[in-house]
């Protein structure tokens, strides 16, 4: 799936900004028909962002259930024997969308785009009105799961429901991330593959252009590779091909150089669609103890992080996104998880730009009672729908991000219970989807499992694990993670013979707080903490990678153990750095790559 780019034949238009919104309190919205008029008694509501913080009523914070969006737009005359296509960036997590009051797609999964060709249903030159309504119910075949519980009982006489879920973020709703139309010729390149290839000072840029539309098969196709400052290359005839670069300049993140492929269709002599993809040259691979980045040896720098921030929840905003990428330079960082899902197209298109090293996380998240009492894998919880949508959502993650070299690794969830037996068949077939969609990256499954109770660990590339010694186990006892840890990490290695990442380590930290000796909650603690785990990594030679827990305090759900969110942030959700921040930038700017 192409990212929408403006080129010589391809207009984009977009539709963020301020739309009419109207939460569905008493579920009669379809009933009623709100689609086929304007809606009635609508709030304004912007896009992208989350609703839930926008107003001052919490019955809209924490609603359960459906909410309307609607907009209206021109669709201009010039745009006639055009393609059109309307593309929603994210609409967490079940959308319908109405044109002009009819229905014209549906989406399922809230954290990756969805598009729908509306030549059909849509007016040129006049007004046209769409509707797009957007629900935030997790069941146990979404990805992420959840589940409706329901009180009703002689203190709750009038009862009510919660969104029940395993995951520690808010079930932030709404409508995400950009909505943009934009438009090609009726035939049009509808995908282009790129991988890239290293010999010796050679770079290979291997590509595939599929074209899809009624004259697919009397049109030529022109690739053409481009270098940073516009200087051609060479330029390829054909579907598919491969350009050589001599004394290329590799992707890397201290010199993120990208090349721009420029694809152009030909029709009787004329270019009808054009698209061009930025692409860096570069090679990822697992070797023995080691992950190699264009065949030198990469240790991992950096944190795990979330699509979060003040009023906006998990809305895309450019503001927050170049500050936060900003705050990552700052602190030395070289790379960053997804966690716990597929972030914005836009924030992996900075990171090529600024040359981030990525794992990209599927959207698996909460998999898991953390009690083994409590399975998960069993037909009535995560079962064959889940498993499904697990794949499609996998084949669209891959679809979509592909093409970024700053992907490195697909990770195809997050703390699931591997322990449990049912575990191995489900994670097997997600795994195997991966590695038969993209061979050219490896996989890892994120764990907080112990070494001899997974049940999956074989099935991966990398191991990636969680952990909080002196947090959640042994709370206070920072003198305990040296021993915990490295003993551990050591099992893992012995196992299975296989580079490790610790993916998250951290305590909650209320910037402000300050104890000495250090005591939970402090700024000291979580330097102290933080500077316990560097040493056991410093030691061991099979660990390529530390990613804290987290870059900045999120939002959560209300719960005793949550002060107004989660705090284990290096950054406060203003992203103001907490006193571990120089702790950090201090030692990853004094480490060498390969640390
Ligand atoms: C974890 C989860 C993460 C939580 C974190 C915590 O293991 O992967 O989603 O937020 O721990 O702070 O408890």
């Amino acid at each position: 799936m192409l990212y929408p780019r403006e080129t010589r034949t391809r207009e984009i238009k977009d539709l963020c900004g301020i739309w009419r919104f109207k939460v569905d309190k008493e579920n009669k919205g379809y009933e009623q028909r709100w689609f086929e008029r304007p809606l009635e008694d609508a709030i304004l509501m912007p896009v992208p962002s989350s609703y839930n913080d926008i107003t001052q009523d919490e019955s809209i914070r924490d609603h359960i259930g459906d909410v309307w969006y609607e907009r209206t737009f021109y669709i201009p005359e010039s745009w006639k024997g055009k393609r059109i296509v309307l593309r929603v960036g994210s609409a967490t997590h079940h959308a319908k969308l109405f044109l002009n009051g009819k229905e014209i797609a549906q989406n399922k999964g809230g954290f990756l785009p969805f598009e729908v060709e509306i030549n059909k249903f849509a007016q040129i030159g006049c007004e046209n009105r769409l509707t797009i309504v957007v629900n935030n119910i997790l069941d146990w075949s979404c990805l992420p799961p959840g589940f409706i519980r329901e009180y009703k009982d002689s203190m709750h006489p009038d009862g009510y429901k919660t969104q029940e879920y395993l995951f520690d973020f808010f079930n932030y709703s709404g409508i995400h991330r950009p909505v943009l139309l934009y438009t090609t010729s009726k035939t049009y390149i509808e995908d282009i593959r790129v991988k890239t290839q290293i010999d010796g000072k050679k770079g290979i840029v291997c590509f595939k252009v599929v074209v899809d539309g009624e004259k697919k098969n009397e049109c030529q196709i022109e690739a053409t590779l481009y270098n940073r400052d516009g200087g051609q290359i060479a330029k390829v005839e054909g579907p598919e091909g491969m350009i050589k670069v001599e004394n290329a300049i590799f992707w890397e993140p201290s010199n993120p150089y990208l090349y721009k492929l420029n694809v152009t269709l030909v029709h009787d002599g004329k270019a009808i669609d054009e698209y061009y993809l930025p692409v860096g040259i570069r090679t990822v691979e697992v070797k023995g103890k080691r992950l190699y980045l264009n065949g030198k040896p990469v240790y991992l720098k950096g944190l795990a992080k979330h699509e979060d921030s003040d009023i906006r929840g998990k809305g895309y905003d450019p503001v927050i996104a170049v500050k936060d990428f900003n705050l990552l330079k700052w602190i030395g960082a070289n790379s960053f998880r997804t966690s716990h899902y597929p972030y914005a197209e836009e924030i992996l298109n900075l990171a090529d730009e600024y040359g981030f090293l990525v794992i990209d996380e599927a959207p698996a998240v909460g998999m898991n009672f953390f009690n083994k009492n409590e399975k998960v894998f069993i037909p009535e919880r995560v079962n064959q729908n889940t498993l499904e949508h697990h794949l499609e959502v996998i084949r669209r993650l891959i679809a979509r991000d592909k093409n970024h070299p700053c992907v490195i690794m697909w990770s195809v969830a997050n703390e699931a219970a591997t322990y449990e037996d049912g575990a191995y068949e489900y994670f097997k077939r997600v795994i195997n989807e991966v590695r038969k969609l993209d061979k050219t990256r490896p996989v890892t499954l994120v764990e907080s499992s112990f070494p001899d109770e997974t049940k999956v660990a074989g099935l991966v590339d990398v191991i990636c694990v969680n952990r909080y010694y002196s947090w959640y186990s042994d709370p206070g006892r920072l003198d305990l993670i040296e021993f915990q840890l490295e003993k551990e990490l050591k099992r893992w290695f012995e196992l299975y013979q296989k580079p490790v990442i610790v993916t998250e380590y951290g305590a909650d930290t209320i910037a402000g707080f300050h104890s000495s000796p250090p005591m939970m909650f402090s700024e000291e603690y979580q330097c102290e903490m933080l500077e316990r785990y560097h040493r056991v990594f410093d030691r061991l030679n099979f660990v390529i990678g530390e990613h804290i827990w987290n870059f900045a305090d999120f939002a959560t759900k209300q719960e005793v153990r949550r002060i107004m969110g989660n705090r284990k942030g290096i950054f406060t959700r203003q992203r103001q750095p907490k006193m571990a921040a120089f702790l950090l930038k201090k030692r990853w700017e004094s480490m060498k790559e390969n640390k």
